[in-house]
C-alpha cells in the first residue's frame, strides 16, 4: 500500500529536539505513532456524531465541500492526550517559547473534506496576523488524521522549505507534496509554511483535526473563554486550562477583573481587586525607577 511505503521511507523522529530541527529545516515534520490507537478510537467515537450533524462550511477559504467544528476540549475528554502529547508540546514550546511568556491554544478544529472537495487555496496560517517579524514564528499547527490521509483523498499539501520564502505568495504546485500518513501520526507545520487542504477525489470523506498553538499575546482564531467557560474548564487538567486562556500572559494580558483568570477556577471572589502579573525583569525595572537610578536619556535633548 502506497501510504505504508511512504511512511516506511520516513525516518522515525527522535524526541522533541529532533521534531524542532525538522520543523525549522523543512517547515514541517511528521511524528509517527504519536498517540495510541485506543486513544484515537475513543476520540473518534466522541466526535463522530458531530461530523454527522455539522453543516457544510461556507466561504472560499473553508470550501463548501468541507465541514468544520471547534471547541473540541469540551466535546471529548480524550482531547487531553492529543493537546498535551509530550514531545509535540515540548517542540511547540521550543519553537514559540522565546517570543512570548507562554503559549496558548489558537484553535482546535475538526475538519472533514467531503468527496469532490477541491484543493483549498494555498496559504500560510500566520497571515491571519497583519505584521510579520522576520525570524519569529507565530504559530505551530498539528494536524491529526482520523482517516488515512492519501494524495487522492485530500491529504494536507505542504510546500517544503516555503517558510524561508515568505515573499512568494504562491509557489508552483510541482514543489508541493501531499503528506500521506496513518491515523495515530501527526503532521506539524509552522505558521509560515505554505500549505492547503488537498482535493478529495475519492468517494469517502477525509477526516481529521487541527490543534493549533500560538504565541500567547496574539488574538487567537478561537475565543477560548467563550469556547470554554469556567464551568467547563474547571473539569480540565491545569495545563489544558492554561492553554485554553486561564493564564495571564505577563505583563497583564488576558486578565479578568485585573487578575490572572485562573482565580475563576479556584472559586475566589471577583471583587478582591487587581493583581499585577509582571515578569521579574519588569518588576526589577520598576524598582530601579523608584530608586531614581533610571536617569532619563538625554539623547534627544536639543544641543
Ligand atoms: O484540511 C487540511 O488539510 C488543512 C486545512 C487548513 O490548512 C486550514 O483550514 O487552514
Ligand atoms: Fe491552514
Amino acid at each position: 500500500m502506497k501510504i505504508m511505503s511512504f511512511a516506511a521511507a520516513r525516518p522515525r523522529y527522535d524526541g522533541h529536539t529532533d521534531i524542532v530541527t525538522r520543523l525549522f529545516s523543512q517547515g514541517y515534520c511528521v511524528v509517527e505513532d504519536a498517540v495510541g490507537q485506543g486513544d484515537l478510537a475513543a476520540l473518534r467515537r466522541d466526535l463522530e456524531p458531530l461530523f454527522e450533524q455539522t453543516q457544510r462550511s461556507v466561504g472560499p477559504f473553508y470550501g463548501d465541500a468541507t465541514k468544520r467544528f471547534h471547541g473540541l476540549l469540551r466535546r471529548s475528554r480524550h482531547m487531553e492526550t492529543f493537546v498535551l502529547q509530550h514531545d509535540i508540546l515540548r517542540a511547540v514550546e521550543t519553537v514559540l517559547g522565546n517570543h512570548c511568556d507562554s503559549i496558548q491554544l489558537n484553535l482546535t478544529q475538526a475538519i472533514e473534506i467531503l468527496p469532490g472537495g477541491e484543493m483549498q487555496p494555498p496559504h500560510r496560517d500566520q497571515d491571519m496576523w497583519p505584521l510579520r517579524t522576520p525570524g519569529v514564528e507565530y504559530l505551530v499547527n498539528v494536524m491529526w488524521p482520523f482517516t488515512p490521509y492519501s494524495a487522492d483523498n485530500g491529504a494536507t499539501v505542504i510546500w517544503p522549505g516555503s517558510h524561508r520564502r515568505q515573499d512568494e505568495i504562491v509557489i508552483d504546485e510541482s514543489e508541493a507534496i501531499p503528506i500521506e500518513m496513518a491515523p495515530g501520526s501527526a503532521l506539524l507545520f509552522l505558521g509560515s509554511t505554505l500549505h492547503a487542504g488537498g482535493a478529495n477525489r475519492t468517494r469517502a470523506p477525509r477526516r481529521g483535526m487541527i490543534v493549533s498553538y500560538s504565541l500567547g499575546w496574539l488574538k487567537p482564531y478561537e475565543l477560548p473563554w467563550l469556547a470554554y467557560p469556567p464551568e467547563v474548564v474547571s473539569a480540565l487538567p491545569r495545563e489544558l486550562a492554561e492553554l485554553a486562556g486561564y493564564r495571564a500572559h505577563r505583563p497583564n494580558l488576558g486578565t479578568h477583573e485585573g487578575r490572572c483568570p485562573s482565580y475563576l477556577l479556584s472559586g475566589e471572589r471577583a471583587d478582591l481587586g487587581a493583581i499585577d502579573a509582571l515578569l521579574p525583569e519588569q518588576e526589577e525595572l520598576i524598582a530601579l525607577y523608584r530608586t531614581g537610578a533610571l536617569a532619563p536619556s538625554n539623547s534627544h535633548a536639543a544641543p
